[in-house]
């Protein structure tokens, strides 16, 4: 079940985060039996976390990012849906976060767009040979993550595209807890101080620093939180993986 966000679910969902981090006691009664349950498995799943936390990437300056930045695979979804989407400014389209999660969400743009963001200037490296610098803003993979409160049953963050490939698949892709609360992992809304462009990504990618080209996906419609990864696709976590037997662990 999917649900529109209301300003109490995200109160509730920011309290459930920070009780990860505080510890479940401190709320004890003020929370629902529901939440306290979704924290209390974000807790063990934070503290593992904040134990593993690997250093950032390198950030860059704006002098740094570059002129041209190339594209790879899809830069225009086919079909009606994407072109209505496209022509309303996304207004229309809605992020869902479901799955393996106690509160599943919806979210516009707008909400998004209103939500803490971060702003990072890394550099995109394609394992085809090409690399280039920009300037990303969005909002923390992470924080949405706690928002939604995964369950225990929790592994894998999915990404599912709404472009399809050549063999007719949905471009789809998926990381673990671990690189989705990494800092830097966020879900980009803009380029370059601009909107994100079609070309590269509209409305809404990911931006996953910790791993190489293909993992960004990009024109995100839904992610889903799992246990495994063998119902999608070929069951290799990914379309490269499942088209080319690309790694899916991509880390750089
Ligand atoms: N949805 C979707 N995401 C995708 C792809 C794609 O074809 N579809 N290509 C991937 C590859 S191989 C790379 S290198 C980057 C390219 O991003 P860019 O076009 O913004 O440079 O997006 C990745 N994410
Ligand atoms: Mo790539």
């Amino acid at each position: 079940m999917t649900k529109p966000v209301t300003r109490r679910a995200l109160l509730v969902g920011a309290a459930a985060g920070a009780v990860g981090l505080i510890g479940v006691d401190a709320l004890r009664g003020k929370l629902s039996e529901r939440v306290l349950s979704a924290s209390q498995s974000l807790t063990i799943r934070t503290q593992r976390i904040l134990l593993r936390r690997r250093p950032l990437v390198r950030e860059f300056s704006p002098a740094d990012i570059s002129v041209v930045f190339p594209t790879n695979g899809t830069t225009r979804p086919v079909g009606d849906d994407y072109g209505r989407l496209a022509a309303g400014g996304f207004s229309d389209w809605v992020l869902r976060i479901d799955g393996l999660v106690a509160t599943p969400l919806a979210l516009s743009l707008a909400q998004l767009r209103r939500l803490e963001a971060r702003t990072q200037i890394t550099m995109h490296n394609c394992d085809e040979g090409w690399n280039a610098v920009a300037q990303w803003k969005g909002v923390p993979l992470g924080h949405l993550l706690k928002l939604a409160a995964p369950t225990m049953r929790a592994n894998y963050v999915v990404f599912h595209c709404m472009d399809k490939r050549e063999d007719g698949q949905h471009y789809y892709e998926s990381i673990d807890l671990f690189d989705a609360f990494h800092p830097q992992t966020i879900l980009a809304y803009e380029m370059n101080g601009r909107s994100l462009p079609v070309a590269y990504g509209a409305p809404l990618r990911l931006r996953v620093e910790t791993q190489i080209g293909y993992k960004n996906a990009k024109y995100i419609g839904r992610i889903e939180l799992v246990d495994q990864l063998d119902r999608f696709g070929k069951g290799r976590g990914g379309w490269w993986e499942d088209a080319d037997g690309a790694v899916w662990y991509a880390g750089q």
